[in-house]
């Protein structure tokens, strides 16, 4: 230890007197220089084990090693006045990356991706919270997971959905700016028509044609008959009921290629929890139909109501002029199921 804190001080002394050269050539001359044969005159002294305690590197020698006849500079003082690149650099924050926006189908499930966000100083990203900023009147729609870098979701409904991510580094630093990304899904079918409401209801959706009743089969499409077989043959022209909900629905019917026809959009009241009835008095709640025709939003209507058994009729469509009336008509059914 002492030799080599000896040598440190030459180090020093050297490299503020003069170029690394000038001290290779010193420990060279030092190492080989032959017994009984005299160092230089110029030679440092400190190099030579004598035996001596360590000197003190912050106090400056009384004999420097080599007079150069230059001011002796106290290396100490020279390294923290030269030594300036070796500062750590401070850490930066990461910078979070939703993803591109992109455009969808409702009914899809649709997956975000996260994993373009980066930490400018190299480190990692070790979180990722995303979080659900918008998305369309009466969703339902929820992230599967909130913290993993590419979590999914059920686009229940036409309409855009936000997200925002914010991320944290293997610094514990958390991005400055949450990034965020645009979700947007449009209908492709012919026709398409979403259900939604705000209450703790079973509300159910149904899309007849040819003017038949409540429950009709095949020619009413609802929970009891879902996905009938219509006019031609193939499925295109076949209506479907893409999910039958409760609690705060939605409920949506497609219909690739509609027949020319008429067609009428009905809401039912059933009850709550699948149950024909409710616990208590049925909440009111406010329903929203929304009807699409060729990927284009043609009518939105919006009633309250109010108990077991109601039932709205929305409105009629007319194929092919794409005419949608409302009907505004309001009764009562004791039908409640297939026949
Ligand atoms: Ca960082
Ligand atoms: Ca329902
Ligand atoms: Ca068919």
């Amino acid at each position: 230890m002492r030799a080599v804190f000896a040598l440190s001080v030459v180090v020093a002394t050297v490299a503020a007197c003069g170029s690394e050269q000038d001290f290779s050539a010193k420990l060279s001359s030092t190492e080989t220089t032959p017994p009984g044969t005299s160092p230089t005159t110029s030679e440092p002294e400190p190099v030579v084990d004598t035996g001596a305690p360590p000197t003190d590197p912050t106090t400056p020698t009384t004999e420097p090693p080599v007079d150069t006849g230059t001011p002796t500079t106290d290396p100490v003082d020279s390294a923290l006045t030269t030594d300036t690149g070796t500062a750590p650099a401070l850490p930066e924050e990461p910078v979070a990356d939703a993803g591109f926006d992109s455009e969808w189908s409702p009914l899809d499930i649709v997956q975000l991706d996260g994993s373009a966000s980066y930490d400018p100083d190299g480190g990692t990203i070790v979180s990722y919270e995303w979080s659900m900023i918008d998305a369309p009147a009466g969703s339902t729609a929820a992230l599967d997971s909130t913290t993993r870098v590419d979590p999914s979701f059920f686009a229940d409904l036409a309409g855009d959905y936000t997200f925002e991510l914010t991320v944290e580094d293997s610094d514990g630093l958390w991005d400055a700016t949450p990034d965020q990304v645009v979700v947007t899904t449009t209908p492709i079918d012919g026709m398409y028509v979403e259900l939604s409401w705000d209450a703790d209801a079973d509300l159910d959706l149904h899309f007849s044609r040819n003017g038949a009743d409540l429950y009709d089969r095949p020619d009413d499409v609802c929970h009891c008959n879902t996905n009938p077989s219509w006019g031609a043959p193939g499925t295109a022209d076949d209506p479907s009921l893409d999910a039958d909900s409760y609690g705060f629905g939605p409920e949506t019917i497609t219909v690739d290629s509609p027949e020319n026809d008429t067609y009428t959009v009905e809401v039912h009241y059933y009850g709550q929890d699948g149950y024909a009835s409710c616990v208590g008095n049925c909440p009111d709640t406010d329903a929203t139909v929304n009807i699409y025709l060729a990927g284009v939003l043609a009518a939105s209507f919006t009633e309250t109501m109010t108990n077991s058994d109601q039932v709205w009729e929305v409105a009629t469509v007319t194929l092919p002029k794409g005419q949608v009336t409302e009907s505004a008509r309001f009764y009562q059914t004791t039908v409640l199921d297939c026949f």
